[in-house]
Parts: structure tokens; C-alpha cells; sequence
């Protein structure tokens, strides 16, 4: 067909390819989700539903966008990790973090009840993204360092000041006057002398966040010839909840630098 008077509109795009050889990153986030969570009363200062959906929704995009090798998530947020060497979309930028935050919004409301039961969906949940370009090993690893220690950062002062409201009797004015200043050391003290808490002992998915790995998994199908069971290896989406931070994860893992 013979192009239109009007095709030389599309030169007004701007093309947004990402540099080659470089780690892609695409952050998303929830938009207001300090008023979604009031909204949905989620639990303070974690809300082990939320994690769990946010969670799923991270392991069906990955299961859609095979470049994805890891991703990480914590509070309202979730990193995804694609190689250097990856093509997807010609690494350009919108369609790839546009696609991801699409994908994982839509899967946030699909799987919403699964893990929120009687508690109504009040109004469609809204995350932004963008896609970052990271030139070596060393800083990708250091942009998943600075996720995981926000995390940690905020998890010991969240879980000290609800402990200071909840269980100390402290109004969030108290709470918050209590803690400014206060070192992470601090934040430890008075969690177990006021509330014998020991921070150590917290469940590591509120301390360290999710990573989402491809983990070797064996799988169960039914042949559809035989009718038989079928057992099979397969690279699995699955969430842990490890420190990231340390040489130890990734030495363990070593074919998510090569
Ligand atoms: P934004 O991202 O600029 O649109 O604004 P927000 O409100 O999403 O702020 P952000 O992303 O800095 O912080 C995340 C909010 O989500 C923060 O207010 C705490 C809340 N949130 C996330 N996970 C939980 C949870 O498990 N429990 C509770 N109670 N709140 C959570
Ligand atoms: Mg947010
Ligand atoms: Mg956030």
C-alpha cells in the first residue's frame, strides 16, 4: 500500500534505544500507595499479603519475559534485571518498561482476591516505571545493594516505631519525635529492652526484601499423548529472601554475572 501524506508524522518519535552491553534495569512502583495501603488496611509495618501478591505478580512477568534473570522487590516496588547482552524489543526503553508495568499491574488486580479474600479491590492501583542503564557487574550489584539496605533502613525504623505505638502506647507524633536522631543501634536497644524483640530473629522477607530467581525445579505434566505423568527439570520463577548485598549470594549464583 502506498504510504499516506500523513505517515511523516511517525519521524516525530524519538527513538529511545538503550546502550548496548550495558544491564538493564526497569523500577517500578506504586503510585499513592502510602493511601492504597491506608485504603486497604494494610498491616503495619508489614502486610504479608501484600509482599505475597506483589510477589506473584513479579514471578508471572517473568515468566512472560524470559530476558528478565532477577528481580528484586521491597515495600511498593520491584526492580527487574535484563542482561547486557539482551535484544528485547531492540533495548528500547519505554516499550520494554512500559510492557513490564503493564504486565505486572494487570496481574495485581487479576490475582488481587487470591490473597486478599474478603477485602474489596477499592480503586485500580496505578505503578510507574522507568528503565535505567547500569555499564558493569560492579554497579548493578551496587544498585540492588542500595534497594536492599532502603529496605533494611526502613523495615528497622517502621518496625520500631509501631512497636512504639502499638505495644509502648506512644501517639505517632511520640513515635516519630522517639526516633529522630537515632542510630541503627539505637533502634535495636529499644526494641528488645522495651519489647524484648530481637531484630535478628525477624522473618528475613521483611528484612532483606524478595529476589526472584530462576531456580531448577522439578515439575510434574501430564503427557498428552500417553496420559502419563511426566517429570521434567524446569527454570522456575521462585521467591527468596536473601541477603544480596554480600559476595555469598553470588558466588552461589554464578550464572546471573556471566
Ligand atoms: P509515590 O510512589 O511517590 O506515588 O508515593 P507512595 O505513597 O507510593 O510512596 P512510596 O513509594 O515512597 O512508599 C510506599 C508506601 O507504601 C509507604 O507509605 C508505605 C506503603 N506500604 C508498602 N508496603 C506496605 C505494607 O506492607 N504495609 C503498610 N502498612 N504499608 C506499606
Ligand atoms: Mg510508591
Ligand atoms: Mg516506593
Amino acid at each position: 500500500m502506498a504510504n499516506s501524506k500523513y505517515e511523516y508524522v511517525r519521524h516525530f518519535e524519538l527513538a529511545d534505544n538503550m546502550l548496548p552491553n550495558t544491564w538493564l534495569v526497569v523500577r517500578i512502583d506504586g503510585r499513592g500507595f502510602h493511601r492504597f495501603s491506608q485504603a486497604h488496611n494494610f498491616a503495619k509495618p508489614n502486610d504479608r499479603r501484600a509482599i505475597d501478591l506483589m510477589n506473584r505478580c513479579a514471578i508471572e512477568v517473568m515468566k512472560d519475559i524470559k530476558d528478565i534473570i532477577l528481580a528484586y522487590g521491597q515495600s511498593d516496588e520491584y526492580s527487574f534485571i535484563i542482561p547486557k547482552s539482551s535484544t528485547l524489543y531492540s533495548r528500547r526503553s519505554s516499550k520494554i518498561c512500559s510492557t513490564i508495568v503493564s504486565l505486572f499491574a494487570s496481574n495485581y488486580v487479576m490475582h488481587w482476591a487470591e490473597y486478599f479474600g474478603e477485602t474489596k479491590l477499592q480503586y485500580a492501583p496505578c505503578f510507574d516505571s522507568r528503565t535505567v542503564c547500569y555499564p558493569n557487574d560492579t554497579v548493578l550489584r551496587d544498585y540492588l545493594c542500595w534497594r536492599q539496605a532502603d529496605c533494611h533502613i526502613n523495615n528497622l525504623f517502621n518496625t520500631t516505631f509501631w512497636a512504639l505505638v502499638n505495644q509502648g502506647g506512644l501517639s505517632e507524633e511520640e513515635a516519630e519525635k522517639r526516633l529522630r536522631g537515632t542510630f541503627s543501634k539505637d533502634k535495636h536497644e529499644i526494641l528488645f529492652t522495651q519489647f524484648s524483640i530481637n531484630y535478628n530473629n525477624i522473618e528475613p522477607i521483611y528484612k532483606k526484601g524478595s529476589t526472584i530467581i530462576r531456580k531448577k525445579t522439578e515439575v510434574t505434566s501430564i503427557s498428552p499423548n500417553s496420559g502419563e505423568e511426566v517429570k521434567r527439570m524446569k527454570l522456575v520463577p521462585t521467591a527468596i529472601y536473601e541477603d544480596i548485598i554480600g559476595d555469598a549470594f553470588w558466588e552461589a549464583h554464578p550464572e546471573l554475572l556471566k
